[in-house]
């Protein structure tokens, strides 16, 4: 049997699984594919992937990105917590704490604020190979941070700025080998130069739609460049105050542990989730003629907003090659970015294609091996080798 599979053929699979709930392609995953275009499955990634693995939770197949902007009923989704409940009718957006004017704002006022876009693409800070499933990239709405807590008047000793999200749940609090049971509402604190800088958005809408629950109806956090724990979601209070803010995850579920070489000496250092690394992922490869003579390698950059300088795709232990940015995206500074090398003449039998994307101060993305002495697993931003068999 041979290990590609025409599109016809996915799409007869999904029908069969349908009933099963489990995804496999679904009709609108390759309307992008030509009729002679067929998908090279990767065999580091299973067949199907179960794409709702809660109601709550949904990832995205990344072989079937093809729209820069990700349909919202498709934006992967996760929590700590679940959904809460929120009556729209009598939501408020508290803001309390160093403040001059305390506020309650209504929905309505939150509208009548001058608001602004942002092509968005973020990813978990826990999203990695093969599967990769926790990015998506959004055209959000909302108005600036900046301009709410103008409105309140920021006092001088202001330091941190706490967001709250309406939900909320047990947290166990260790303590010198204890643990203390809890309830916490999720919460994530901006510095203050961060939080009344221009750049973080409190957003309203997804792709000219109000935010549907999943993605925190009806109000939520936007750091554009950040992983994706910092985008409270169902933003209930901003609580300004003086001294660091220590909730669960901020201080302690969202941190990475890796070692650094300082003077010569290896120092463990403890870093909290905030901007994203530099990563890329090869999404799919496709053959595009009847022969094996020519594939498309298709994939997604996601960074911190830094303009990239160069994605290259290598074939086994091949030659980097620059691969093509496609400039429908590199518009966007905070947006995802998509890629495409041709790969010519590929040669029967099992391969493996890789790439690394590069940025303008010349951050290269980091090997796996290079990732050796960053122990917890979030900000796994490594090369990817995908593997595949041709012929
Ligand atoms: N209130 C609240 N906001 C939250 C979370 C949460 O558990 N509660 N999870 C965060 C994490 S870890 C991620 S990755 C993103 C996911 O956003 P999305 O569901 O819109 O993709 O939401 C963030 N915002
Ligand atoms: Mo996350």
């Amino acid at each position: 049997m041979t290990r590609e599979t025409s599109r016809r053929d996915m799409i007869k699979g999904s029908v069969a699984l349908a009933g099963l709930g489990v995804l496999g392609f679904p009709d609108w995953a390759f309307p992008a594919l030509a009729q002679e275009e067929t998908l090279v499955p990767f065999t580091d990634l299973p067949e199907t992937l179960v794409l709702e693995r809660t109601p709550e939770n949904r990832i995205i197949d990344l072989r079937t990105i093809r729209d820069v902007i990700t349909p919202a009923d498709q934006f992967f989704t996760t929590q700590h917590f679940g959904h809460p409940e929120i009556d729209l009718a009598t939501y408020r957006l508290q803001v309390s704490g160093l403040v001059d004017r305390p506020l309650s704002l209504s929905l309505a006022d939150l509208r009548a604020i001058p608001s602004r876009e942002l092509v968005f693409g973020f990813e978990c800070s826990g999203n990695r190979g093969p599967v990769n499933g926790l990015s998506s990239n959004g055209r959000w709405r909302g108005v600036p941070l900046r301009a709410v807590l103008e409105r309140a008047g920021v006092q001088p000793e202001a330091r941190e700025f706490v967001l709250f999200g309406a939900d909320h749940g047990e947290v166990e609090v260790e303590f010198r080998g204890r643990a203390y049971p809890v309830d916490q509402h999720y919460g994530r604190s901006l510095q203050r130069d961060q939080a009344l800088s221009d750049a973080p958005l409190l957003a309203y809408s997804l792709n000219g739609e109000p935010l549907s629950t999943h993605q925190g109806r009806p109000l939520r956090l936007l750091v554009p460049g950040w992983y994706g724990a910092p985008n409270v979601k169902w933003l209930s209070e901003i609580h300004v105050q003086e001294d660091q803010y220590l909730g669960n995850y901020q201080a302690r579920w969202y941190r990475t542990l890796r070692g650094e070489v300082v003077n010569g000496e290896m120092k463990w250092k403890e870093t909290a989730i905030t901007k994203m690394r530099l990563k890329s992922f090869i999404a799919r490869v496709t053959r595009v003629t009847p022969d094996d003579s020519r594939h498309n390698v298709f994939g997604v950059v996601l960074h911190d907003g830094t303009p990239i300088r160069s994605v290259e795709v290598r074939v086994d232990d091949g030659p980097w090659e620059p691969a093509t940015l496609d400039p429908a995206t590199t518009s966007e500074r905070y947006g995802w970015k998509f890629f495409d090398y041709t790969w010519n003449n590929a040669t029967p039998g099992e391969h493996t294609v890789t790439s690394r994307a590069t940025d303008v101060n010349g951050n290269v993305q980091p090997t796996a091996e290079d990732l050796e002495v960053k122990l917890t697993f979030l900000e796994h931003n490594a090369q990817h080798p995908r593997t595949l068999t041709i012929g």
